[in-house]
């Protein structure tokens, strides 16, 4: 799909894509018209290379994002994947690596890519999976994205926030002990209710025992948040978001009459997350004047 194409300049010159990218999905012709299948948004964020773009791919079940060994950013801009698993329609949107020193030098706005990525997710997203990697320190960058996170989202995120860990064999014991010896990780295991899950050692592909302990934790996390009436993270402005992608959505079935509402709006949706929408310097201005949170 042109647009999905437009989108992916996430490669620069020295980190080529070495393997193909399976074709996306196309949205709208993917559900039967009257089947409603349940959707589960979700966004990554994490240091750059943390395995952000594996996850992504292994929640997907299949290679949508570039994910690959480099010493620069290799997912320059937000970028999203759907795909039907085990019944359920996963919308998944992929971050730049938050904090990277790459963010200056390679001029990479990552608050402006994760801005733009959590309004797509409107009306709101169902978790936000932190990437941690088991092989890395935790170094004061680190320390300084999860407080940039807080600003950004807001305490109550973490109320939707799962971390995945990457880059280690699926043994608790071991992860215990590693939460045990960092204070950081462990303050911020606590403000997740121990939600986390590990994603194994293997670079080409999750252990389906990891998957699935994904999807039960994702699955109790809704639950939860449903029960208190709060099934996703959503905030006002998230209305306004919702309002000018309707704008884009008329626009678009003014071109396309013959296709639906709901498929129109996932449409504009979609490409509004990896800045196509014509519209789109108007969503990066909505932000609350008096305080830094994007959602509180
Ligand atoms: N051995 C091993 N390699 C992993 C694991 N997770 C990711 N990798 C590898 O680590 C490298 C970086 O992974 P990506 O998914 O591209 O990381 P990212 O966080 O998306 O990186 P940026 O987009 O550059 O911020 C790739 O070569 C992955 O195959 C893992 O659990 N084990
Ligand atoms: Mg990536």
């Amino acid at each position: 799909m042109a647009t999905q194409e437009a989108g992916k300049e996430y490669s620069s010159d020295i980190c080529q894509a070495q393997e193909a990218v399976l074709p996306r999905e196309v949205p709208h012709v993917s559900a039967e018209p009257n089947q409603k299948v349940e959707e589960r948004r979700v966004i990554l964020v994490g240091k750059l290379g943390a395995g952000k773009s594996h996850s992504g791919n292994g929640i997907l079940g299949n290679k949508q994002f570039q994910s690959e060994q480099c010493w620069s950013s290799v997912t320059r801009r937000c970028d999203y994947g759907t795909a039907v698993r085990n019944g359920i329609r996963y919308r998944v949107f992929d971050t730049p690596g938050v904090n990277s020193p790459e963010d200056i030098r390679d001029g990479i706005d990552v608050e402006t890519e994760i801005r733009r990525c959590l309004f797509c997710t409107s009306p709101g997203f169902h978790a936000i999976v932190l990437v941690l990697s088991a092989t890395e320190r935790i170094a004061r960058e680190d320390l300084e994205m999860l407080k940039n996170l807080d600003t950004m989202l807001g305490e109550s995120s973490f109320k939707y926030m799962i971390l995945v860990i990457t880059k280690l064999q699926n043994d608790e014991s071991r992860l215990n002990e590693m939460i045990a010896r960092a204070p950081e990780v462990a303050k911020l295991n606590v403000k997740c209710e121990a939600r986390r899950v590990i994603f194994g050692k293997d670079d080409n592909k999750i252990p389906p025992e990891c998957l699935q302990k994904f999807d039960e934790v994702l699955t109790k996390l809704i639950k939860q948040n449903k029960r208190y009436g709060k099934e996703y993270y959503r905030h006002k402005y998230y209305d306004q978001a919702t309002a000018i992608l309707k704008l884009d959505k008329d626009d678009y079935k003014k071109k396309h009459p013959e296709i639906s509402d709901s498929e129109a709006f996932e449409i504009v949706r979609n490409e509004a997350a990896i800045g196509l929408s014509p519209r789109d310097s108007e969503l990066l201005k909505i932000k609350d004047q008096d305080c830094q949170c994007i959602i509180s």
